[in-house]
């Protein structure tokens, strides 16, 4: 498996995008926080219509457990007056993954881009995000490890508090790990230990967490593997940051794509990212309010239930 470069987010391969659109409810209404004035200067894409929310997935394999998420999610997201979209990134899954999504019954836009002759997750993720329509992006796992219910509080971190990125952490006060393996645990654990000097996020191997994508414009993301958050975290420099606990629970269906290799891949992303951080300067303006930085908007509210 080759990683590419991610800088630009243009498809390596042939790709196929697919809007899958069956079972489209009237979206809800797009929240009325903006004068006329401020609309017609948002950057395209950001307009009325547009999602406020994206939410991408990325698969490899998910056949079974991707439908009844991607209901979940649909629920939880349809319920909401703010626009929203789901996006699934699948690389060409030999058990069909991306038929399955296709044909799942949804009242949110779905996207479902399969990508051919390349894999990888954190480049997956990439092209979902470059794919994603949303002002605010949120990642994680299609494989049932990551609660339905916790996506609303990440967005909520980046929209109403103005987190730069907000993660899912496991590893803090009303966080935890249920059912995993010891083996598991005591990798997630050194890695994280590892990462220490990189990032004060207590979680930063979490492959749950929201982010205003503005921030991702700061600076060339290379990743090799899995950690796509500690990517983000030491090259893009998000700030504030926001952490919500989360019990993480292990996979619903599937096989694990995790293993030794992956691992060996932690490593080497970890050598990249120490000597990014001892040779280059940060982005410039990156933090609030910077030029390089996500542009600052007032908080906004989310619908009273949000
Ligand atoms: N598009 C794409 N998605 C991937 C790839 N590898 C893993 N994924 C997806 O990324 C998510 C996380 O992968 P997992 O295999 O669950 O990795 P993990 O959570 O570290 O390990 P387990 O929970 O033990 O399986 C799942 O939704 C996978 O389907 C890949 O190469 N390409
Ligand atoms: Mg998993």
């Amino acid at each position: 498996m080759t990683e590419r470069p991610s800088a630009a987010w243009a498809p390596p391969g042939p790709v196929e995008s697919v809007y899958a659109g069956r079972g489209l409810s009237v979206p809800a209404e797009p929240m009325q926080t903006r004068t006329k004035a401020e609309r017609a200067s948002l950057p395209s894409g950001e307009n009325e219509g547009a999602p406020l929310v994206s939410v991408v997935l990325p698969t490899y394999n998910e056949r079974e457990a991707l439908p009844p998420l991607l209901r979940a999610l649909g629920e939880v997201l349809s319920r909401r007056t703010f626009r929203s979209e789901i996006v699934v990134v699948d690389d060409d899954s030999p058990d069909g993954t991306a038929e399955a999504a296709r044909s799942t019954t949804l009242p949110v836009p779905l996207t479902v881009r399969v990508r051919k002759g390349e894999r990888g997750l954190a480049s997956a993720i990439l092209l979902g995000l470059g794919e994603a329509r949303g002002r605010v992006a949120v990642v994680m796992d299609a494989d049932g490890s990551h609660p339905t219910e916790t996506v609303l509080p990440l967005v909520r971190a980046v929209v109403e508090d103005g987190a730069e990125m907000a993660l899912a952490s496991r590893y803090m006060s009303g966080g935890e790990t249920r059912d995993w393996p010891l083996g598991r645990q005591l990798i997630s654990h050194g890695a994280t230990f590892l990462a220490r000097p990189l990032t004060s996020a207590r979680d930063p191997m979490t492959g749950f967490f929201a982010l205003d994508r503005a921030i991702l414009s700061r600076s060339p993301l290379d990743p090799v593997g899995y950690k796509l958050a500690l990517e983000i975290l030491v090259r893009a420099r998000p700030s504030p940051i926001k952490e919500v606990p989360f019990v993480f629970t292990e996979r619903s269906a599937g096989r694990s794509k995790m293993g030794a290799r992956e691992v060996v891949r932690y490593l080497r992303h970890l050598g990249r990212l120490y000597r990014f951080r001892i040779f280059t300067r940060g982005p410039s303006g990156s933090g609030p309010g910077g030029p390089g930085g996500a542009s600052r908007r007032p908080n906004e509210r989310l619908d009273p239930q949000g």
